[in-house]
């Protein structure tokens, strides 16, 4: 049934995949094994898919959709021991910026690969990022911008990151933005999709 499971979130299936989370649960299935055997298991294939363009951004979507749904069913039922925590990252999109399915669905993948997200959610100022890092003892800020006003901002709250912080790791995203810009402004990474936001957060944690 772990197999099925797996399936069902590279399908983006959400209700056969908390249906067969509920019988795993009610068979005595290991929580531990529901998430790395089963879910985990899932999201790599999609990543790998996305990868490769075997799977496209709608897809991506509804297995991030299913992923979310089945993680949230099963959290009250792991223990801290069965999770592997990658790192704790703070997500927001920059002040300015209303727009949040890109760094949502970032945050989705990047919680299925084992990460903590403290989500401030959109258009939040520098100034809460930086106090919800320190307050949170966060490994990452993650910050997405999708305008060509709010990409310009991300420079001077970089600033400021390294102004206030001791060693945050900054990744930004965001459709309008490189890998040359990101250098130019100080950040530690950009990541072009959810996929490489994974790779690039695993690199950035060192966990
Ligand atoms: Co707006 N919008 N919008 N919009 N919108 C764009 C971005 C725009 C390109 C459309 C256009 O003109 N062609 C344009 C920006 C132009 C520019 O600045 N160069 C634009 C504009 C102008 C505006 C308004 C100013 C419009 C107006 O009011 N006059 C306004 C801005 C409001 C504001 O923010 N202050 C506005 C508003 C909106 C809506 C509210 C209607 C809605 C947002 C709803 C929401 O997000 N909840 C909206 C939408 C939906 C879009 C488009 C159509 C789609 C964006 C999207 O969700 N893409 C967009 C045009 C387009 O892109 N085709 C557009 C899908 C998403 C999965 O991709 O966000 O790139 P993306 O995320 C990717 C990667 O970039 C990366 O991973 C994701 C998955 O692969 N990524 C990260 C993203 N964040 C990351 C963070 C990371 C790592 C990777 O780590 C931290």
């Amino acid at each position: 049934m772990l197999e099925e499971l797996k399936s069902a979130i590279i399908e983006g299936d959400e209700d056969l995949a908390t249906e067969l989370i509920k019988t795993l649960l009610d068979n005595g299935e290991k929580p531990g094994n529901i998430l790395n055997k089963g879910l985990l298991k899932g999201m790599d294939v999609v990543g790998q898919r996305f990868k490769t363009y075997e799977m496209y951004l709608p897809e991506v979507i509804m297995s991030a959709t299913a992923m979310k749904a089945a993680i949230d069913l099963l959290k009250p039922h792991i223990s801290k021991a069965d999770i592997v925590t990658m790192g704790k990252i703070v997500m927001a999109t920059i002040e300015g910026d209303v727009h949040d399915i890109g760094k949502n669905l970032v945050s989705m993948m990047l919680e299925g690969a084992g990460f903590e997200i403290i989500d401030l959610g959109v258009d939040v100022s520098v100034k809460r990022i930086i106090e919800s890092f320190c307050d949170e003892s966060a490994d990452i800020i993650g910050i997405s911008a999708l305008l060509t006003t709010t990409m310009l901002a991300l420079e001077r709250a970089i600033q400021l990151i390294r102004e206030s912080t001791a060693g945050a790791k900054v990744m930004v995203g965001g459709a309008p933005l490189t890998h040359e810009y990101a250098e130019k402004i100080g950040a530690d990474g950009f990541a072009p999709d959810a996929l490489r936001a994974i790779n690039l957060s695993k690199n950035l944690s060192g966990k």
